[in-house]
């Protein structure tokens, strides 16, 4: 659900610190269960969702997921309205498209990371797919927004298929130029990913790297699973921080209710 100020407002705010987002794959759950998910990350306190990560998710199961969280969220709304101990704006959480391609789109999604990945090395994923999803998203008002994508060593299943030129821990000039480079194409966002249940996080230098460029909101994920870890990425200079495999893990709600109390924990105990 679109928050009061805006999508693009939202995400740029850097007044609440470090914030966590949970990325929800379509192609590894029903929707009833994305959405039951969905519902205790942001009850446990995730101030966004993603919707992606597989790479041959097809458009319907996508649009099922986007469209079974918004009702959700907004019955919550709803009930939070007729509560005056609760609060409503709680639930304004956006839910935003995480594509792999231009096969994994919904009008039911609030907004889109639109995506170069820009240290692939072949064209498909540099300007290739969002061309063939551009005109989709212009019919469908789903809000763009423009995100360079880095995809850091070891990379996994993103940089394999995206055919990335994998970035190491101490390429700390290259991450500077990189991130200039995304300020300079009027990015607004820089996505360092060091893919889904990868083994070592994106390194506190490379963030740092980044971050020396004040302009860009840094979103940081892959392979973060603990509250040290989310820490670490916050006081590097990430603006948020992202899950995925910490949630799809999960045995119970318990469970993932408290895996990302813990790393929310660890986001905002950033002094930046
Ligand atoms: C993947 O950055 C995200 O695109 C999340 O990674 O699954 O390792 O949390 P994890």
């Amino acid at each position: 659900m679109l928050p009061d100020i805006g999508l693009m407002n939202y995400v740029l705010d850097r007044s609440q610190g470090c914030r966590h987002i949970t990325l929800i794959d379509p192609g590894k759950q029903s929707s009833e269960v994305a959405t039951r998910r969905a519902i205790a990350a942001i009850e446990a306190g995730s101030r966004m969702i993603f919707v992606g990560g597989s790479t041959d998710t097809p458009d319907e199961v996508v649009h099922e997921t986007c469209k079974t969280i918004q009702e959700a969220l907004e019955l919550q709304i709803f009930a939070a309205s007729q509560d005056p101990t609760s609060q409503e704006e709680k639930w304004r959480v956006p839910v935003v498209l995480f594509p792999g391609g231009a096969h994994a789109l919904s009008p039911a999604a609030d907004g889109i990371t639109f995506m170069m990945l820009m240290n692939s090395q072949i064209r498909r994923f540099l300007v290739g797919e969002q061309l063939r999803g551009a005109p989709y998203l212009e019919k469908f008002g789903v809000e763009a927004l423009p995100t360079g994508y880095l995809v850091f060593s070891p990379g996994g299943k993103v940089g394999e298929v995206g055919e990335a030129e994998l970035i190491n821990s101490n390429e700390i000039e290259l991450v500077n130029s990189y991130a200039l480079t995304a300020k300079m194409f009027g990015f607004k966002i820089l996505y360092l990913e060091a893919g889904s249940g990868a083994s070592t996080q994106v390194s506190a230098e490379c963030i740092g790297a980044a971050r020396k460029v004040d302009e860009l909101c840094l979103i940081v994920g892959g392979g973060i699973r603990s509250k040290e870890q989310a820490a670490l990425a916050a006081n590097s200079g990430a603006n948020w921080i992202v899950t995925g495999t910490l949630t799809e893990d999960a045995t119970d709600m318990e469970q993932l209710r408290s895996r990302i109390s813990e790393v929310v924990q660890g986001a905002q105990s950033s002094s930046s």
